[in-house]
């Protein structure tokens, strides 16, 4: 891994405004709004596996587990950059981008945006897609610390307002019910599997063997062991190439820290009551006949 490229990835990292803008009457960063044209013109391969997200439902979880189950568990090569380098990051910036270009094959990507901005090129290669969903309450609580410590992204102000921007989709990539019932639908017409942050806090052994045999391989149960002791959270937020502690100037680890708490339920000990009820008439109005259902409490 070229060390001249990861420096001028992270560099150009620190470069980033906060401010906002929109695609499609989704709003997004700036910055993404300025690429927009490339980003939408990626040209995916058929062998890429890409994985798809709203932002913190375990998008790094997975990146960490998708490079071991290719790797077959050589923690040691795992250990060669940093994720967001191993897993290019196709909205992250123009660096970000080209590189992914030249990434030679098998290239693992990561988009965060909504499935009706993905670039069409990842639907007619058909390409395999891996999506995470988190429950909606742990990702609201997830977002705002991550947005408190990401000096890229608009200071989040306090929670109660924040929350109200995450009920009405005023949040950089848009609004988490139509991201994930969005993704949710397309699952039916492309290949893509549909993992839950919860499902992977309850068994990571069964969800990373559902991943492993979608990617088209078969491990031993000893390299499975080995792939869920280094992605679990204890050893992912210490490891470099995982917590992001070497991105100082995006995040203000002072403020938080990346792998943060890394847990269902977290949102108990911010949710008022009456914030509380407010969500879970939202969602069940949202959700109602989308067939998608999410565990809040394990
Ligand atoms: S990002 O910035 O959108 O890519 O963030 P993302 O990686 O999607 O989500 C970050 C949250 O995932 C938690 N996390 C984990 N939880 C359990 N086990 C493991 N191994 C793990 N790795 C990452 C991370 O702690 C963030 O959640 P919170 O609730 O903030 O702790």
């Amino acid at each position: 891994m070229d060390p001249a490229i990861i420096e001028k990835i992270i560099q150009e990292s620190g470069e980033y405004t906060s401010d906002m803008g929109e695609i499609d009457g989704v709003p997004m960063l700036q910055d993404t709004c300025n690429e927009w044209d490339e980003i939408y013109n990626f040209q995916a391969r058929e062998d890429d596996i890409l994985v798809a997200s709203y932002p913190k439902s375990g998008t790094t979880w997975m990146q960490e587990i998708m490079d071991l189950i290719v790797l077959e568990g050589d923690v040691q090569k795992s250990m060669r950059a940093p994720c967001f380098i191993k897993v290019p990051f196709l909205e992250l910036g123009k660096t970000s981008l080209k590189y992914a270009k030249v990434t030679p094959s098998p290239r693992l990507l990561k988009v965060h945006l909504p499935v009706q901005l993905v670039p069409p090129s990842f639907w007619k290669k058909n390409t395999k897609i891996i999506y995470v969903a988190r429950n909606p309450k742990d990702c609201i609580v997830s977002y705002y610390y991550f947005q408190k410590m990401d000096k890229t992204m608009p200071d989040p102000g306090p929670f109660t307002d924040y929350f109200s921007s995450f009920m009405t989709g005023n949040m950089p990539w848009g609004n988490w019910f139509d991201h994930v019932i969005g993704w949710w639908k397309a699952k039916d017409q492309h290949q893509i599997l549909y993992v839950f942050y919860e499902d992977m806090i309850e068994d990571p052994l069964r969800e990373i063997k559902k991943v492993m045999t979608f990617m088209g391989k078969d491990l031993s149960e000893e390299v499975l062991q080995r792939i869920k002791h280094q992605t679990s959270f204890k050893i992912m937020k210490e490891n470099p190439v995982a917590n992001y502690s070497n991105l100082p100037s995006v995040f203000d680890l002072s403020v938080s820290t990346f792998m943060r708490k890394g847990k269902v339920g977290d949102w108990k000990d911010h949710f008022l009551v009456s914030q509380n009820e407010q969500f879970d008439a939202e969602y069940k109005k949202r959700m109602e006949g989308s067939g998608l259902q999410f565990r809040m409490e394990l």
